[in-house]
């Protein structure tokens, strides 16, 4: 009864907002990329009204339904023209979407190779002569493949693009492309920096907001097929039969829109309150005294939970996990390792075909005093050990998510075992939503990132595609940067990383500057010149924010906790997070020496990396004082002294945001005033942020150094 009540509620809320697509101006940055305002340039849109004179659409799926509404709403948007969609063919200039159950009523001909090659996500967008009549072909082996199709075809129209001879033949390069909420249930966003939760767990699962879908659509939009609801620092609570109940509702809507959901589970769930030791982390919601992974009573529960989830969420994705961790309980605990607990969750989702992503992000000062060699020293002896079902979730840097890292030397290490890459859409350490901080040139700098793991072209993006390693399953997540503010993601171009994750989650091979490009054109507009200015501002956003904030390879002199502005001399008394515990400055020089004379960290890289790195000579500068301790007076590349280079390198960082603010100021007159001014805000508050990070940093290592400030060009 309360399932069909559910379906109606949903079903209700999706009428509706069909109906209300269009109503949305002023919308403040809602819309996000998906704006379809008309296009602009006169001759385009005379193409494209001429190549469009007709919508087919057969099939009668949810997800269909939502691909016919997205044609509509986007052609009457764009080309101002109210076009209805069919299910037959046989009009000419038609813009016809199928999959093969529909091939035949749509005279669309067979093709089983180009079928074959498109797997289950993959689309083609094809001119094509269709009994006699000019036609534009989506094809796509599933509803949700055409789905994506629709995305990209409208990005063409939004993007200015000619769709006069079209050729695309597009599939995924990783299967699953998953965002990672870090939201609490009390509706507080960990790291989250957007407003709270976008998930109502007081409402659901009675009342669904019209939200849900419009978070939906715009991940689809860019591919992106999974999202965990909740905090790696799980409340067990996420497990109760009521909560399961409101989790079931938002993955039924997420459901339609070739979404999965998951959950992060608390390792402690099986535990009754009663045996609560230290810590409100320990107890959970079961009635056993223990959650050792080797107890076939935890064994036992675990299995009956996931068949009471699957009884609600029949394509539940599976469990993320963060164990043994920063307080969070885990297998150790029990004096077991890492892969007896994945492994005891990967038994119970088994059947269900569910995953385990197995967080890598643990750093027990018993294991190494290099908090940076931790997580391989604990996870490569594992390699082999995992069940099929598990990945190994680490971050893209063996620290944790600085401006700028060398690569986890984790990948290329566990060939045995798929590595899921986690990346932080979310700017913890980059500025909040407070700074302009385009992430997309980061993300490429990693994925290039070069692990000779099986000699030279190893590159991450191929570790974690599976082509290097031939892994059985692939995955990439993002933690997100998502929250209830008006505009989603706090900054207006905060937007642009939440876009660019997914489009490189789908496609690792496209470039930052194409990225921005299409977004800002469907964020935007059209106009060249804007378009120019603006992705200017952000190609340069992201390597000036390492300048002001951890030049050189320098990492980790954020205040503790916040992780916002500089604390290069702050001292909580943990050993770990003491910051002169990361940079070493003393009157001789700067940085960790990492090498095999230092902590040794060097070694976890294969060779020749190992050596590149041992050598202060041939280490890349931008990692220099990651590797290294430098006298202050060690000539670099330029020339100039390890001293003088950082100070040119904090006042370069923060001239850049100056440059910005005036580039951005320079389009008072082409933008949305609203967008403008909340944007403009943003900029001045980055300004005097970034001269305080500068002014922090080089005056404090000033005291070491005691050398003249040197400011640069
Ligand atoms: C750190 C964050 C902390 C997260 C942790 C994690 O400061 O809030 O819980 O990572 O990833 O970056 O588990």
């Amino acid at each position: 009864m309360r399932g069909k009540r559910l379906h109606t509620l949903i079903h209700a809320t999706f009428v509706v907002l069909c109906l209300c697509g269009e109503v949305v101006s002023a919308d403040h940055g809602y819309r996000l990329w998906l704006k379809y305002e008309r296009v602009s340039d006169k001759h385009r849109l005379q193409e494209y009204r001429r190549a469009i004179g007709a919508v087919v659409v057969p099939g009668k799926s949810a997800t269909l339904v939502l691909v016919r509404n997205e044609l509509r709403r986007a052609l009457k948007g764009l080309l101002g023209e109210d076009l209805s969609v069919t299910a037959k063919g046989g009009s000419s200039n038609a813009l016809i979407a199928v999959t093969p159950s529909s091939f035949v009523s749509a005279g669309v001909p067979e093709s089983p190779s180009l079928l074959r090659s498109l797997g289950p996500e993959g689309y083609a967008i094809k001119t094509a002569v269709i009994k006699g009549k000019r036609a534009i072909l989506l094809v796509a082996n599933q509803p949700v493949g055409l789905y994506y199709a629709t995305f990209h075809f409208l990005r063409l129209l939004q993007t200015g693009h000619s769709i006069a001879h079209l050729d695309v033949v597009s599939r995924p390069r990783i299967q699953l492309r998953v965002l990672n909420h870090w939201d609490n249930l009390d509706g507080t966003v960990e790291r989250g920096y957007a407003g709270k939760s976008l998930w109502e767990w007081r409402q659901l699962p009675d009342s669904i907001s019209p939200r849900y879908f419009d978070y939906a659509r715009a991940n689809a939009s860019v591919g992106i097929n999974g999202a965990v609801l909740n905090n790696v620092n799980a409340n067990p609570a996420i497990l109760r039969i009521a909560y399961l109940r409101k989790v079931a509702a938002l993955a039924a809507v997420l459901r339609t829109y070739g979404i999965r959901t998951y959950l992060s589970i608390n390792f402690s769930s099986p535990v009754s309150q009663r045996f609560e030791q230290g810590g409100n982390r320990k107890g959970g919601i079961g009635d056993l005294e223990t959650s050792d992974p080797l107890d076939p009573r935890v064994r036992l529960w675990w299995k009956k939970k996931a068949k009471e989830i699957y009884s609600l969420i029949p394509d539940f994705g599976g469990f993320l996990v963060k164990a043994s961790s920063e307080g969070m309980p885990g297998p150790q605990e029990y004096g077991r390792t890492h892969a007896d607990g994945a492994n005891m969750l990967a038994e119970a989702l088994e059947p269900y075909h569910g995953v385990v992503m197995w967080r890598a992000f643990v750093y027990d000062a018993a294991i190494d005093p290099d908090r940076v060699k931790r997580s391989y020293k604990e996870f490569v002896p594992l390699d082999g050990k995992f069940r099929d079902n598990v990945f190994v979730q680490a971050k893209n840097g063996p620290l944790d998510f600085q401006p700028r890292e060398p690569v986890q030397p984790l990948f290329g290490a566990m060939p045995k075992t798929p590595l899921m890459l986690e990346l932080q859409i979310t700017q913890e350490y980059l500025g909040h939503s407070t700074h302009l901080v385009y992430l997309a040139p980061m993300w490429k700098e990693y994925f290039a990132f070069d692990t000779f793991a099986k000699g030279p072209g190893s590159t991450l993006a191929s570790v974690v595609d599976g082509t290097l390693q031939q892994y059985s399953m692939t995955g990439i997540a993002g933690v997100a940067n998502t929250g209830n503010d008006r505009n989603w993601c706090g900054h207006l171009f905060a937007q642009a990383n939440w876009y660019a994750f997914g489009r490189l989650a789908w496609d690792h091979d496209l470039g930052a500057a194409e990225i921005a490009e299409e977004w800002i054109r469907m964020t935007f507009g059209t106009d060249s010149s804007l378009v120019r200015t603006v992705r200017s501002m952000m190609m340069g956003s992201w390597s000036a924010c390492v300048h002001y904030m951890t030049p050189l390879g320098l990492h980790h002199i954020m205040q503790a906790d916040l992780h916002y502005g500089p604390g290069p001399q702050y001292d909580s008394g943990r050993q770990d997070w003491r910051s002169t515990y990361y940079h070493r400055a003393d009157s001789i020089g700067l940085g960790f020496d990492r090498t095999t004379k230092g902590s040794g960290a060097v070694s976890q890289y294969f060779a020749p990396l190992s050596d590149l790195f041992n050598d202060p000579k041939s280490c890349p500068e931008k990692y220099l004082l990651w590797f290294h301790h430098v006298p202050w007076g060690y000539r670099l590349r330029s020339g100039k002294t390890l001293w003088v280079e950082l100070c040119e390198r904090y006042f370069a960082g923060a001239a850049y945001v100056d440059t910005m603010a005036g580039q951005w100021a320079s389009l008072r007159h082409r933008l949305d005033q609203e967008i403008f001014e909340s944007v403009k805000r943003k900029l001045e508050h980055q300004r005097i942020d970034s001269g305080i990070w500068r002014d922090t940093c080089s005056t404090y290592f000033q005291r070491f150094s005691r050398l003249p400030i040197a400011r640069g060009q």
